[in-house]
């Protein structure tokens, strides 16, 4: 690492950025002139603007960068930046051919050449509100695919209110100054999304119940009928993990309190609920009603937490309980005061917590949230700013401090958390759903290149809500949502309050025929899907990937949104999808459950040629062992050979980081008329024991089932194979 500046340099900077201040300059060309560029990581590049002289503290990033060397003269992609009407502009000119995508939590296509958003968080019921191009969450991040597959990212590195144009330019326009810009420049779109990976951070690895199906609705009151629910599910076999609290749980929606009427004993509920195998995941919005005598607000008057207004004092808004004052999680005292609220709150025995409206939303005020000129004290790293500044990250900021309170709560469990709102670099605090969708065949469709795209900018975790959140779902509609919802990285059904229910049996029997089979293959799959999760808070590569991760050099897969991958190996094609584009080479339609295949409305799936698949059984939640027996579903490809992880844990706890694990490689070869199934490789200190193992292998002609012990099975094929 080199210091090309004199450390006094740093004291003279605006910023009280601590890394190294980078100084090569670019070769001369106008458009760059006073640029700084400096290499901070492989195939990765900082740009400063004129003037900058250090990387200031960033919320996105998991560290500041520091300059690892010069870059190479012939770096290719460069951005230009300057002021325009009051604005900070910085424009990248895409390259020829290349294909755009990433840009967070957006609606609208997958591919977003000739795109253009707002990054402001709003609350968007519907997405009716300015065409959808501003929602929830802000990601500040543009991923380019190049004709030849190989690719680039844009990172703009500020938090302040933006647009973003993905044009034949990316333009990133900006309220506040001007900002880093990092480059990413790599041979696949995989290798740059590693890249976002070490410098945005991954997704901690979450519970396993978490990746089980989700129940929710607003709401479900009182407690009584929240069993009622989870045992509705056990009654008719559906596979589920985990129930919702929304906020009428809440006593007159003071957040951190329970309604003494309808639900006067929390503890005991939650008791209630993992005695059936259930989790249980609680609604905490940011709005604190003001109210003397309130404990919540009492002890954040005394600690002086709140946003102020522009004369300095307390901001009052109103929201669910009416009056409120918002934390300001910019000061490091609040996010402490915030965090300590959840010991009491956890002890109750919920597994995880729901932040709602955190844009914050506020009610009956021009755009729905605080004024720009709100101010925010910061502290520690970060500088007093106004609202302009820090909106974006409000909810990221909020979440934070809730999964520190979580983890210091029950320290030795994996929090989860679901946030609506959240910035650029916010997987490494929580999951996501992407808000108040509608119950329309739009939204079903568009629900698919949305989460791709979260996925394609460093969130790997999320989903809408299944069968659409307002208005009224046709059993059709509800049925072809929950075929695909299965397969979102997060599998929650919710609704609104009014008109209807939405649980898998409110349909009618077909439907619900239709919703168990869906949720059984996401159980059957659950020990690759678990494998993926694991893979991804690795690699920061997405679970749910867009289908030209097969092949990236295939400009045929480049616009796909309605097929779409899990990992590497597994292809969902929804029922409704009309001619996807799919990937060349060997992929093979698998049925996991009975009757999957028959059932029209259920999404295909298909393994890759060359890929081994682990399955587990279908059991009701993930308390249960699914592997027994251990199910290997194995695909050759076309040299009679394929390979598979699968990685095994406690499923919650942090053993797994002291090597408490088993990651295991499968290997399986063809030779002539046999085919052996054996074990390739192992990490982790969870020691082998032996277990009986079904492989099933998928070929053109039909499915050859064999059983033997784990890492030994010969399978022997007929004729006609
Ligand atoms: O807490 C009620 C709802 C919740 O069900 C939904 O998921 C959130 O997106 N919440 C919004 C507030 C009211 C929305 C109209």
């Amino acid at each position: 690492m080199r210091r090309l500046l004199p450390k006094t340099a740093f004291a003279l900077s605006l910023f009280a950025g601590t890394a190294l201040a980078a100084a090569a300059p670019v070769p001369p060309a106008a458009a760059t002139a006073q640029v700084t560029a400096e290499r901070i990581g492989d195939g990765i590049a900082a740009f400063l603007p004129p003037g900058m002289t250090a990387y200031p503290h960033s919320l996105a990033l998991l560290r500041t960068p520091e300059a690892e060397g010069t870059l190479p003269a012939d770096w290719q992609i460069r951005p230009r930046f300057d002021r325009h009407v009051g604005k900070t502009r910085v424009t990248v000119a895409v390259p020829q051919g290349a294909d755009l995508y990433g840009t967070g939590e957006v609606t609208g296509p997958l591919r977003r050449n000739g795109e253009s958003i707002t990054l402001w968080n709003t609350d968007n019921f519907e997405y009716a509100k300015d065409g959808g191009k501003q929602l929830y969450q802000s990601h500040p991040w543009v991923l380019g695919v190049r004709p030849d597959g190989s690719a680039f990212g844009v990172l703009f590195d500020s938090t302040w209110r933006a647009t973003l144009a993905t044009g034949s330019d990316i333009v990133f326009e900006s309220s506040g100054p001007a900002m880093p810009v990092i480059v990413i420049d790599r041979a696949s779109p995989q290798a740059v999304l590693e890249g976002l990976a070490t410098l945005t951070g991954t997704m901690p690895l979450p519970p396993r119940w978490a990746l089980g199906y989700q129940q929710s609705r607003w709401s479900y009151t009182p407690d009584t009928r929240v069993l009622q629910i989870a045992d509705e599910f056990r009654k008719r076999r559906i596979p589920a993990d985990v129930i919702w609290m929304d906020i009428d749980y809440m006593d007159g929606f003071r957040v951190f309190t329970f309604d003494p009427k309808t639900f006067p004993d929390p503890k005991r509920l939650n008791r209630e609920l993992h005695a059936r195998g259930f989790h249980s995941v609680w609604m905490i919005d940011p709005g604190v009603k003001i109210d003397p005598g309130y404990k919540v607000y009492d002890s954040g008057t005394v600690q002086d937490v709140w946003v102020r207004d522009a004369q300095g004092h307390d901001y009052h808004g109103t929201v669910w309980p009416g009056a409120v004052v918002f934390p300001d999680f910019t000061r490091p005292q609040t996010r402490q005061w915030w965090s300590a609220l959840y010991k009491d709150f956890m002890a109750q025995g919920a597994d995880g917590v729901w932040n709602d409206m955190n844009e914050p939303s506020v009610f009956n005020v021009e755009g729905q949230t605080m004024p720009d000129d709100n101010r925010h004290r910061g502290g520690g790293e970060l500088a007093p700013g106004p609202h302009l500044e820090y909106h974006n990250v409000y909810g990221m900021l909020m979440v934070r401090a809730t999964r520190e309170g979580i983890q210091a709560a029950n320290p030795d469990k994996r929090p989860f958390v679901l946030t609506r709102s959240n910035f650029l670099g916010g997987q490494r605090y929580a999951a996501t759903w992407t808000g108040d969708n509608a119950s329309t065949w739009d939204d079903l469709k568009l629900s698919i290149p949305m989460s791709i795209n979260l996925g394609l900018s460093g969130q790997p975790f999320s989903g809408p809500d299944i069968g659409g959140f307002s208005g009224v779902a046709t059993p059709q509609l509800w049925a072809n949502w929950i075929a695909v919802g299965a397969f979102y990285p997060f599998s929650r059904g919710h609704t609104i309050k009014a008109p209807q229910q939405k649980e898998p049996w409110a349909f009618g029997p077909a439907v619900e025929k239709t919703a168990r089979i869906a949720i059984e293959r996401r159980y059957r799959l659950l020990p690759y899907l678990y494998t993926l999760f694991r893979e991804s808070s690795v690699d920061g590569l997405p679970v749910m990937r867009p289908v030209f991760f097969a092949d990236p050099r295939d400009p045929h897969l480049r616009a796909e949104q309605q097929a779409f991958l899990l990992g590497s190996d597994l292809l969902v094609v929804p029922a409704f999808a009309q001619h996807p584009a799919l990937p060349q080479g060997i992929w093979r339609t698998v049925s996991l459950v009975d009757g999957d295949r028959a059932d029209p409305l259920q999404a295909t799936l298909k393994v890759r040629g060359g890929a081994i698949v682990p399955l587990g059984r279908i059991v009701q939640d993930t308390n249960e062992d699914s592997l027994k027996p251990l199910t290997l579903l194995v695909s050759l490809d076309a040299h009679g050979q394929a390979q598979g992880r699968l990685y095994e844990d406690a499923g919650d706890g942090y053993g797994y980081r002291r090597g408490e694990y088993r990651l295991t490689t499968y290997r399986a070869e063809r030779q002539g008329d046999t085919v052996k199934v054996g074990i390739a490789g192992r990490e982790g200190h969870w020691p082998a024991a032996a277990r009986p193992v079904v492989v099933q292998l998928v070929t053109d002609a039909g499915v050859v089932t064999a059983h033997g012990m784990d890492g030994n099975v010969t399978l022997h094929l007929p004729r006609t194979h």
